[in-house]
This record gives structure tokens, sequence and C-alpha cells, in this order.
């Protein structure tokens, strides 16, 4: 136990960057909600990659972003708190960004003093002149950080950036028990499934205007029954999601029992119902108890 390490990785970036890939990438499973939506990770996720001699835990936080309304500002205070707790700090980027859209953070970013891995993302998508000159882009803004040219996706650099991390953690026990995969609940993974099938299947306004909530998560030897609520703020957001006939809500429930058959290696029984509940995006008390104030 002597020679253990563990410690604290925090991943930041601007939205779409690739963070909740990367994070998947680390672990292995499929943990976080990825769509190519921006703002679609509203929860401070915490994956754990535990080894013989090492536990790194990971939390992909939203994006940063100007607080405009409760539930922005709730997820700043998430981004705030990266800086907190970290041992090691990912700042993700990807090819061809250039504009920082929160000034402070960045400050900070360049101020701190924990270590700081600047991931240049996406590199899949660029050529070899492009890849040079947005190096040297990125070394003369964050001179403090050690920068690695990935690609999330195709898993290209991502066990460099790991076997970095690893040298990087100190030495302690583990945090967690080391056969933990996540700090969050079953219930959390079949909301953010849901809710991935609504951000892939309805337009516009819809997906925000969406919370998930798991009433029932019943684990029996062959089969887990779930009952889900799909929480909407008006009565016409209810009709569009549930369809002609049902329709859309179906194939909603569908792909997720697939995707939730695969992750927990069982038979799924899965129910949806849509309720109307006004502006539960200001209601603070709602927020907390769905844990954006954790
Ligand atoms: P996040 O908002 O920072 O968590 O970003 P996501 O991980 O959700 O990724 C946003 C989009 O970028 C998704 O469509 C990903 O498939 C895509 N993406 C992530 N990493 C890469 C990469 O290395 N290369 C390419 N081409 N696309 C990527
Ligand atoms: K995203
Ligand atoms: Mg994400």
């Amino acid at each position: 136990m002597e020679n253990h390490k563990a410690g604290f990785v925090n991943i930041i970036g601007n939205p779409n960057v690739g963070k909740s890939t990367l994070m998947n990438a680390f672990i292995g499973e499929k943990l976080s909600i990825i769509t190519s939506k921006a703002q679609t990770t509203r929860h401070r996720i915490l994956g754990i990659v535990n080894g013989d001699d090492f536990q790194v835990v990971l939390s992909d936080t939203p994006g940063i972003i100007k607080p405009a309304y409760e539930m922005q500002e709730s997820m700043m205070q998430f981004v705030k708190s990266a800086f907190e707790d970290a041992d090691v700090l990912i700042y993700m980027v990807e090819i061809g960004e250039k504009e920082l859209k929160d000034e402070a953070f960045f400050n900070k970013i360049i101020h701190t003093s924990i270590p700081v891995l600047l991931l240049l993302n996406k590199i899949d998508k660029s050529n070899q002149e492009q890849l040079e000159e947005q190096i040297a882009l990125w070394k003369e803004k964050v001179p403090n950080a050690e920068i690695f040219a990935i690609s999330a996706l195709e898993n290209f650099n991502v066990k460099e950036v790991f076997n970095r991390i690893l040298e990087l953690l100190p030495l302690s026990p583990p945090y967690y028990p080391k056969d933990t995969l996540t700090d969050k609940p079953e219930r959390f993974f079949v909301n953010e499934t849901i809710r991935e099938k609504i951000l892939m299947h309805y337009d516009k306004e819809i997906p925000y205007a969406v919370e998930v909530e798991t009433e029932e998560f019943i684990e029996d030897e062959n089969i887990i029954r779930i009952r889900s609520i799909i929480m909407v703020e008006r009565d016409t957001q209810k009709g569009i999601i549930i369809g002609h006939k049902g329709a859309a809500l179906k194939r909603v429930g569908v792909q997720s029992r697939e995707d939730l058959e695969k992750f927990f290696g069982k038979q799924i029984h899965i129910e949806l119902f849509v309720k109307v509940s006004k502006d539960w995006r200001s209601n603070a008390f709602q927020l907390r108890r769905l844990g954006y104030n954790q």
C-alpha cells in the first residue's frame, strides 16, 4: 500500500471540446452523456479508474459559460470548485479553437499552482501544419501547461496523458473502495441515458426544458424494472415528447432500454411518463433535489 497513488483530476473546457469523450476513453465505459449539442453535461460526474497501485478520480465539469439564470449559476459553481480539490487539472481545447469564453476563468488556469495538462483535442481533424501552429499558439497562451495533442475519439495519445497523470498524482491510499466505478447511483445513469435520447430526437428548446427523474429501479436476478418521469415545463412540450400515437416517446424508451441492457448486462423493463412541472428550471428547491447544488 505504501506505493499507492491516488488523486483527483478535473477536466475543464468549453462545451463540446470532447471532455466527456476523454473521460469515457479513460474509463472504458460509457458513463457520461455525450452529444453534439452544447451544455448537455449538467452534473459533475465522477468516474474512477482503478489499478493495482493507483486510483484516479475524474470529474467532468460542465462547459465554461456565463451565469444567465439559476441553473447556469449552479453549473458555474461546479466549474469553480474544479480548482479547489484537484491534484491535476486537464484543460481541454479543440483544434481551431481561439476564443476563450470566460476570461476570469482562463486567468485562474494560467495562474494556478496545480499542474495543468493542456489537451489539444480532435487532431484527427487537422493536418501537420495546422497542428504545429496550434501547439505554438497554446504554448504561448498557457505557459504553465504541458501540452498533449490528442484524439479522444480515436484514442490517440490518451494512454500517454493517463501515464502523465499517474506520474503527477501524490502517494495516497485510495479514496473509494477499489471496485467503485463511479460515485453516482444507478438511477443517475438511467436519467442521463433517457436525456441523451431526448437530445438526439427533439429539436430546439425541448431538450433544455426537460429533466428526468427515475422513481423506481428494482433489480431482480434476471431483470431490472425501471420507472422514470420526464418533466417538461408546458403542456405543448408534453405533446411533442409523446408524439403522434405515442411514437416519439416509444422510440426514446426502446433506445434507452437497448443502451441500459448493454450497460447493466441484464434485461430491462422500462416505463416512461411525461409530467408537466412549471418552471422546474428556476425553482431552487427542485434544482437542489435533482442534485444541481450538491
Ligand atoms: P464535451 O461537451 O466537452 O463533454 O464534449 P463531448 O465529449 O460531448 O464531445 C462533443 C462532440 O465532439 C461529440 O460529437 C464527440 O463525438 C466529438 N469529439 C470528441 N472528441 C473528438 C475527437 O477526438 N475527434 C473528433 N473528430 N470528434 C471528437
Ligand atoms: K456535450
Ligand atoms: Mg460533456
